[in-house]
Formats: C-alpha cells, sequence, structure tokens
C-alpha cells in the first residue's frame, strides 16, 4: 500500500509572515527573533514579506495575533516569548492563556500560528533554548511557519 502523502515544503518565497514579539525577557526573546529571521532567510523568505510587531509581553499576543491574523495579510504568523516560572509567580496564568489565546486565534482566523513562547523554570533553560545549548526555538517556530503555510496552502487546494 502507499497511501497519498500531504507535507508542507520548508520553501518560504512568496509567503507573507508576521513575527510578534515581546519585550519582555527581551534578553531571551530578542535571540528567539534573530533565529526566527534566519530560518526565513535561509528557507527565501523576502525581507519585505517579514512583518515584525512588538507587544509588552506574552499575555497581549493573542489579543495581537487574532488582530493580525484577522486582516489575512500574513500567510502564518510567529510568536516569540519567554515566561519564566522562577521570575513569575503568575507563570501560570500567563503561559496558559498565552498557549491557549494563540491556539484560538489559530482556529478562529484560519491563520497558522507557530508557538514560539519559551516557558521555562529558570533563564538558564530559557538561554539554552534561545540558541545557547538546546537549539533556537525561534528558528524552530519559523521553520513550523513556513511548513504549516504551505501544508494549509496545499490542504485547501485540495491537492
Ligand atoms: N510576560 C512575559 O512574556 N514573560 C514573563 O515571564 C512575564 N512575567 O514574568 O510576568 C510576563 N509578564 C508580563 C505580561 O505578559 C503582561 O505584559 C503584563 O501582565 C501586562 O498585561
Amino acid at each position: 500500500m502507499t497511501p497519498k502523502v500531504t507535507e508542507g515544503s520548508l520553501n518560504a518565497r512568496g509567503l507573507k509572515f508576521a513575527i510578534v514579539v515581546a519585550r519582555f525577557n527581551s534578553a531571551i526573546t530578542e535571540r528567539l527573533l534573530a533565529g526566527a529571521l534566519d530560518a526565513l532567510t535561509r528557507c527565501g523568505a523576502n525581507e519585505g514579506d517579514v512583518e515584525i510587531v512588538r507587544v509588552p509581553g506574552s499575555w497581549e499576543m493573542p489579543l495581537t495575533i487574532k488582530t493580525l491574523a484577522g486582516q489575512k495579510r500574513h500567510d502564518a504568523v510567529i510568536a516569540l516569548g519567554a515566561v519564566i516560572r522562577g521570575d513569575t509567580p503568575h507563570f501560570d496564568y500567563v503561559a496558559g492563556q498565552a498557549a491557549s489565546g494563540l491556539a484560538q486565534a489559530a482556529l478562529e482566523t484560519e491563520v497558522p500560528v507557530a508557538f514560539g513562547v519559551l516557558t521555562t523554570n529558570t533563564v538558564e533553560q530559557a538561554m539554552d533554548r534561545a540558541g545557547l545549548k538546546s537549539g533556537n526555538k525561534g528558528f524552530d517556530a519559523a521553520m513550523t511557519a513556513i511548513e504549516m503555510a504551505d501544508l494549509l496552502r496545499m490542504l485547501r487546494a485540495g491537492q
């Protein structure tokens, strides 16, 4: 048996992206942003097709992304933030609402939203995932956004 397989490619040429990046914990989120831009560049995205939107913190992401995605100007949105438990008595609220709000924004607008919001216990763990030891989750989120944008294009075209 050879079932049909549908899979998005990693070619970003001609696709439009918004990157929403939180200023809170900016030492980390700026590294995530650098990783995301690196991925988009390597995969062929045009500079003019990438828009960066800054928000105060991860809490502000769901409404911002729902608004942006609702305008249907982008093929995918990349959310970049860092919520660190050690510094955050209300960690669970900020991290939980960011996660569920972003999922809801994607479902309501039908625009893929890549979740590049780190949720860690310590600053060190966040740094490790922002390019120090364990890859760069901003890069990974951008790769996911590229693949999902292409996958949805194919599915909508009935391919
Ligand atoms: N926002 C973050 O993105 N990460 C955090 O770790 C964080 N902490 O620690 O509180 C955080 N808080 C700010 C929050 O996102 C909002 O900007 C703020 O509550 C105003 O609405």
